[in-house]
């Protein structure tokens, strides 16, 4: 009995001294996350990026969702997949997957973060920021795809002969179109556009 209450009585002073360390004393039963193995996301373009993850172990885990933002700030994102029910009770862990095509805008960057909630506490989630794939959607166009259609063709060279001798402050100046930057749009601009006919995303001569 004596060595459960010196038990007791370490336990005790340690709760103390841990709870009085931090700026807010944590409850006994403050929920601590799950312990993740990876989160990764892949584009499969132009279908979804897949998000795939896969936990340790998952004692006390209820659920996940995703979050996505366009920039590196976690508290800009929004949720795009609200709730995955965990595997509670799996002590080798789980792999989980799941495809986000929530208004994808090709040329975009998107941020992904994963948060976990734990059983009894509904509505608390535990966020993992060490955990942030980054993904790159669709393409973007190259400086000499005018009409950003993934091909260099008549079309384009057709958008900048619109605007042959079109010069800075003229309303017809555009400086996309202005390949070589001199202010002017010219047969310069145009044999640069020229030079990549044919040129699809994918290729290197694509730019
Ligand atoms: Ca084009
Ligand atoms: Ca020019």
């Amino acid at each position: 009995m004596k060595s459960v209450q010196f038990l007791l009585g370490v336990l005790l002073i340690a709760v103390s001294v841990v709870g009085s360390s931090g700026p807010v004393s944590a409850q006994a039963d403050a929920p601590t996350g799950v312990t993740l193995d990876y989160f990764i996301a892949t584009a499969d373009y132009p279908n979804h990026i897949l998000l795939e993850w896969e936990t340790v172990s998952e004692l006390n885990t209820q659920a996940f969702r995703i979050k996505r933002g366009t920039t590196p700030n976690l508290a800009a994102a929004a949720v795009v997949v609200p709730y995955v029910v965990a595997h509670p009770g799996s002590s080798l862990g789980y792999y989980y997957s799941e495809e986000d095509s929530t208004g994808l805008v090709d040329g975009t960057t998107y941020y992904y973060w994963i948060e976990d909630e734990e059983l009894g506490h509904p509505g608390v989630w535990i966020a993992h920021p060490e955990y942030n794939p980054v993904v790159v959607w669709g393409f973007v166009c190259s400086v000499y795809d005018f009409d950003c259609n993934a091909v260099v063709n008549a079309l384009d060279i057709a958008a900048a002969a619109q605007r042959w001798n079109c010069s800075l402050g003229d309303p017809c100046y555009d400086s996309r179109y202005d390949l070589n930057s001199d202010d002017r749009i010219d047969v310069i601009d145009i044999e640069r556009d020229a030079a990549h006919w044919g040129c699809q995303y994918g290729d290197v001569c694509y730019g």
